[in-house]
C-alpha cells in the first residue's frame, strides 16, 4: 500500500479527515442544511456582454468533419476525463486486476460499453469467434459442442441486468478509505444483454435426473470456474453474446459470457467455453479461499451468491464536488438489488438523522440499476449525505455498524452498507463514516 496515493484518504487516524458524527453534532453542523428545491435558478440570466453570446464562434463559422471522420464514434474530446481507472497498489499485476466504472460521471441506468469496469484474473483473452466453442459435458444425455453460429439459431432474449463484483466496497469494511465513488462503488455495470436462455441449451443436451450443479469454465488464461446450482441455471441465466446491442467487448468476455442475474460477478464466467453438469458443487478456489465471508467465529459464510440491496450517491461525491454554490442542487445516485426491483430510496443530508424519499426516474427493472434524484435548495452549510435502498422483498441497506455487528470486521466481500459523503461549505466532498 502506498499511503501517499492521491486517491486515498486514510480516515482512520488521520486528523484532518477523522470525522465522527458526535463532533459534527457538537459543532451544530448536522442540522437542517437544506429544504426541498422550490425557487428558480439564480444564475440563469447573466449573459449581458458575454462573448459566447455576442461573438460568432469557430464551430459556428467553419464546416465540421464529415460523416467519414468517425466510422466508429467515440465521446467528445471534452469528455476525455470520463474513463475507467485502477488503483495501482491494490493488485500485484495488471493482468489479474480490476478497474472501476466512473459512476460519478454517468447518469441514467445503462453503463456505456467502454466504461464497464473490468475484472480479470489472467488478462483479456482475444478470441476469434470462428474459433470459439461451447462444450456441454457431464450428467447430460448428449455431450455437445456448439459453435457461435449454432448458438445464433436458438431463440434469444434481451434483458437489462447489473453485474457487481462481490468485492465492490470491500476496502471500506473497516473504515472510510478511498476518496471517490468510482473507487468505493465502481465495480458495477449495468447493460442490456442479448443471449440465449441457458435453460434452452441445457434442454438441448438433456439433463440427467441427478443433474444438480453446473460448472461454467472460461477460455482465458485463468480458466475461471464456479459452481452454479441448477435451479438458478434453469431460472434466469443467459449465455450472452451482445451488450447494449453490439458484440460483447473483449474485456467483457467476447464472444460469449454467462449472465447470472443478481448474483455476484465472479460467477458470470467470461469467454465461456465449457459447462460441466454434475450432482454436487466443485468447491473450487473462487468459492473457498475467495468470495467467502470470514466471520468473527472463524467460520466462513459460503455460497453467498445474491447481491443484497445497495445504493450510493454519485453526485455530489469526492470526484464530483459542488461547484455552483448555494441554491438548487441535484443529488443523484444509483441503487440496485439482486433480489429484484428497488422500491424505495431514502436520502439523508444530515448523516442519517432525517430521511427523505428520493425520486426514482427511468425504468425500474428487476436486478437492474435504478437511478434516483433528490432536488434540494442548498443553504450552503455542511452536509452528511447518505442514501439507503429498499427492494421489493422488503430488504434494506444496513448501516456500516449494523453490518459489522452481524458479520464482524474480517470480511471483504458483500459490503452493502450505507455510504456517507461529507459535503463542506466550499463544495469539496470527502469519504467519511458517521458513528
Ligand atoms: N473467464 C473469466 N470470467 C470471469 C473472470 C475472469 O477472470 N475470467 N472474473 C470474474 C469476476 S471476479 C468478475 S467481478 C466479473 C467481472 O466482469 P466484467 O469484467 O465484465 O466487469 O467477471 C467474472 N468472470
Ligand atoms: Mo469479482
Amino acid at each position: 500500500m502506498k499511503p501517499e496515493d492521491k486517491i486515498m484518504t486514510e480516515t482512520k487516524g488521520s486528523g484532518s479527515t477523522n470525522l465522527s458524527r458526535r463532533s459534527l453534532l457538537k459543532a451544530g453542523l448536522a442540522g437542517s442544511g437544506a429544504a426541498l428545491a422550490t425557487g428558480a435558478l439564480p444564475a440563469a440570466a447573466r449573459a449581458e456582454g458575454d462573448p459566447l453570446i455576442t461573438e460568432i464562434q469557430d464551430w459556428n463559422r467553419y464546416l465540421g468533419e464529415g460523416v467519414q471522420a468517425r466510422p466508429y464514434g467515440t465521446p467528445s474530446q471534452f469528455e476525455s476525463h470520463v474513463v475507467r481507472r485502477d488503483v495501482e497498489w491494490l493488485t500485484a499485476s495488471t493482468e489479474s486486476s480490476v478497474n472501476f466504472t466512473p459512476l460519478h460521471e454517468l447518469d441514467g441506468i445503462i453503463t456505456p460499453n467502454g466504461l464497464c469496469f473490468e475484472r480479470h484474473h489472467g488478462g483479456i483473452a482475444e478470441i476469434n469467434p470462428a474459433d470459439h466453442r461451447l462444450m456441454i459435458n457431464g450428467l447430460v444425455d448428449r455431450q455437445m459442442v456448439f459453435t457461435m453460429e449454432d448458438l445464433m439459431r436458438f431463440p434469444r432474449e434481451n434483458r437489462v441486468y447489473f453485474l457487481e463484483c462481490a468485492a465492490n466496497s470491500g476496502m471500506e469494511w473497516r473504515g472510510a478509505q478511498l476518496n471517490g465513488c468510482q473507487y468505493t462503488h465502481g465495480m458495477i455495470h449495468c447493460v442490456v444483454y442479448t443471449g440465449v436462455p441457458l435453460k434452452l441449451i441445457l434442454e438441448e443436451a438433456g439433463l440427467k435426473t441427478n443433474a444438480k450443479w453446473l460448472m461454467p469454465e472460461g477460455a482465458d488464461a485463468s480458466a475461471m470456474t464456479r459452481s452454479v446450482p441448477m435451479e438458478k441455471a434453469l431460472d434466469d441465466c443467459l449465455v450472452a453474446f451482445k451488450m447494449n446491442g453490439e458484440a460483447l467487448r473483449p474485456e467483457q468476455g467476447y464472444p460469449l459470457r454467462l449472465v447470472v442475474p443478481g448474483w455476484e460477478g465472479n460467477m458470470w464466467v467470461k469467454w465461456l467455453r465449457r459447462i460441466e453438469v454434475g450432482d454436487e458443487p466443485w468447491h473450487h478456489r473462487e468459492e473457498t479461499s475467495k468470495y467467502t465471508d470470514l466471520l468473527e467465529t472463524g467460520k466462513a459464510r459460503r455460497f453467498t451468491w445474491v447481491m443484497d440491496p445497495k445504493s450510493v450517491i454519485t453526485s455530489p461525491s469526492p470526484q464530483a464536488p459542488v461547484r455552483h454554490g448555494k441554491g438548487p442542487m441535484v443529488i443523484s445516485g444509483v441503487a440496485w438489488s439482486g433480489n429484484g426491483r428497488i422500491t424505495r430510496v431514502d436520502v439523508s443530508i444530515d448523516g442519517g438523522r432525517n430521511w427523505q424519499t428520493a425520486r426514482i426516474d427511468g425504468p425500474s427493472l428487476p436486478k437492474a440499476m435504478h437511478r434516483f434524484y433528490l432536488d434540494i435548495d442548498w443553504d450552503g452549510s455542511d452536509l452528511l449525505l447518505q442514501s439507503r435502498a429498499m427492494d421489493e422483498n422488503g430488504y434494506f441497506q444496513p448501516t456500516k455498524n449494523e453490518l459489522r455487528a452481524a458479520r464482524g470486521e474480517n470480511s471483504i466481500y458483500h459490503n452493502n452498507s450505507i455510504q456517507t459523503w461529507y459535503v463542506q461549505a466550499d463544495g469539496t466532498v470527502e469519504n467519511v463514516e458517521v458513528g
